[in-house]
């Protein structure tokens, strides 16, 4: 591919040199390999959280666990009960190009935003935590990743990631895929939408998800799956226990 060809900006107007920090320089190669490697595809779905916000601010209210929830937690648990359903999602494609590598763990990456810019911790091991157990190590990790204090075991070993950016905004994105992994799932902001139920309009609270996927590794009726599992697994939480 021809090189973007150099510019001389100050023909236009002043400008300044911003060095990028060591982690912008590593993730932006690591995200342009990415891109340029796997020919991507994105679904979208909206998910219907009202039930399951209302459970998550009702134990944050009563305060009878140490851990905050967010949304997050169950995200990655409902996300590894979809990859053990569906273990393609949990594969990477072998180096030849001629056999998948199916991991039998279940380890999810999260994005974190930094300061020094975007890292991906790894929660370990999501099958045998619970949702509290899921919450607290992202919020170890998170903090971790802010102070700059993350050891390299905790960058490593991840199966599938989650980016989050429903804290900030945003309607949809459309996720990298963080190879070797094949597939990542974008979550943006919930917000409240007229929802067509029992014959009324009701407002219900709807979270947009974005599960960008390496097309030869995953089809789309697959991907479609996939989403359509992990709203029925989030819309009505009672089937993360079983
Ligand atoms: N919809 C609406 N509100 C949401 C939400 C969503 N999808 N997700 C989180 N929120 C709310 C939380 O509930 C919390 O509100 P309260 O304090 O009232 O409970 C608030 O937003 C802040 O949440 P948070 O960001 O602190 O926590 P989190 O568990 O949702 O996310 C983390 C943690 C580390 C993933 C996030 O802070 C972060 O860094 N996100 C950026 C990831 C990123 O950079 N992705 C881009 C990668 S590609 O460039």
């Amino acid at each position: 591919i021809e090189p973007i060809p150099e510019v001389d900006f100050s023909r236009f107007g002043n400008v300044r040199r911003e060095e990028l920090s060591r982690i912008q320089k590593i993730s932006s190669q690591h995200l342009h390999r990415c891109w340029l490697n796997i020919p991507h595809v994105t679904q979208f779905d909206e998910i219907d959280i009202t039930e399951l916000e209302d459970f998550r601010k009702s134990v944050n209210k009563e305060g009878t666990y140490d851990t905050k929830l967010t949304m997050l937690p169950f995200l990655v648990k409902a996300v590894q009960k979809v990859l053990t359903e569906m273990p393609r999602f949990n594969s990477s494609l072998a180096p030849d190009g001629n056999a998948l590598i199916v991991k039998e763990y279940y380890n999810i990456g999260v994005a974190v935003d930094t300061d020094q810019g975007l890292m991906v911790p790894v929660v370990k091991n999501v099958d045998t935590k619970s949702v509290l157990n899921i919450a607290a190590d992202c919020m170890q990790y998170a903090q971790q990743a802010r102070a700059g204090k993350l050891k390299p075991d905790a960058l490593q070993g991840s199966c599938f990631s989650i980016s989050s950016l429903g804290g900030i905004g945003g309607t949809q994105f459309t996720p990298i895929v963080n190879a070797p992994e094949v597939a990542i799932l974008g979550v943006s902001k919930a917000s409240i939408k007229p929802i067509w139920q029992d014959g009324e309009w009701q407002p219900r609270l709807i979270l947009p998800v974005a599960l960008s996927y390496d097309h030869r590794v995953v089809d789309g009726v697959l991907a479609a799956k996939f989403t359509t599992r992990l709203k029925q697994l989030l819309e009505d939480s009672r089937h993360l226990l079983l």
